[in-house]
């Protein structure tokens, strides 16, 4: 059972699940934030990469302003711990995911945005994070995961002082990987889910699961956690069989084009 406000087609190996709340902006109400982490719960097990996009104009206007009732201090804890609980399915669930951007990626919707594995924008992509002036925090682990990408210093001036980053500055202060022509970013992200894809399932693994925490330890113990990611990853017969194709003949080289 799917939620109203949210599709998921399923194309091969891909998985492309689209917030269909367009009329409000994509706004992630309780349900459908439920709805999220219930698709990442249940993706079938073929699929090896996923995609996440927004209907109509904009990606995601963040957190359904309308559900913002009186809570006191524990249901709000409550509250943003529900929000870590289905993003972190995102993150940290069976496969890499691309987020596809649009138009507004602001609040809640920049959360989502950053528990995504890789961020392709199109020209008309602006980020916000409108928190700061609607007089209350970020509950979506955004203190966590923002930083990652552009740093404490932005995300501590966007949130002081309202600041709005377009699609390029946006791109080259990290928040997206990919800046892609307005209307495309729905396919470039399909186009790299697909290749995504094609990789052996322990390196994805290894992508998702090792490498973040690698970057958070001291490097004597990252040193050692990716020779064991390595150690682990190279004994895999797929593995075997890659650099065997190469060294036949049978794999693409690497190109620039
Ligand atoms: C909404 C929401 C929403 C739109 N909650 N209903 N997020 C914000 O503070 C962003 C608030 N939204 C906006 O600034 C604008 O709506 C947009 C820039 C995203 C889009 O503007 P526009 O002109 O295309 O659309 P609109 O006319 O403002 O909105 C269309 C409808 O969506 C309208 O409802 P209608 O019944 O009058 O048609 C809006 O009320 C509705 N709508 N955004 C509820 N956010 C885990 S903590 C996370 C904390 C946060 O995310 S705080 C940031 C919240």
């Amino acid at each position: 059972m799917t939620h109203p406000d949210i599709s998921i087609d399923l194309q091969g190996d891909i998985a492309v699940i689209r917030l269909t709340r367009g009329a409000k902006r994509n706004a992630l109400s309780d349900g459908l934030i439920l709805a999220l982490r219930d698709a990442f719960e249940n993706l079938p097990t073929s699929v090896r990469a996923a995609v996440v996009d927004g209907e109509g104009p904009h990606f995601c206007a963040g957190l359904d302003l309308s559900e913002l009732q009186e809570r006191d201090a524990g249901q709000g804890v409550y509250h943003s711990r529900m929000w870590h609980a289905a993003l972190d399915r995102v993150q940290n669930g069976p496969v890499p995911v691309i987020a596809a951007l649009h138009g507004a990626v602001v609040g809640g919707g920049l959360e989502l945005a950053s528990a995504c594995h890789i961020r392709v924008a199109d020209s008309t992509t602006f980020y916000a994070l409108p928190e700061g002036s609607r007089g209350i925090f970020v509950g979506g682990g955004g203190s966590v995961r923002i930083p990652k990408l552009i740093g404490v210093a932005r995300m501590t001036d966007m949130m002081l002082t309202g600041r709005v980053y377009n699609a390029e500055d946006g791109e080259r202060a990290g928040f997206a990987q990919y800046l892609v022509p307005e209307g495309t970013a729905l396919d470039k992200a399909i186009e790299l889910a697909k290749r995504i894809a094609q990789n052996a399932p322990l390196t994805n693994y290894a992508l998702m699961h090792a490498l973040p925490r690698i970057a958070e330890q001291s490097s004597d113990h990252g040193f050692f956690t990716e020779a064991l990611m390595a150690g682990i990853a190279q004994n895999a017969p797929e593995a075997k069989e890659r650099v065997r194709a190469f060294l036949e003949g049978r794999a693409a080289k690497v190109s620039k084009d």
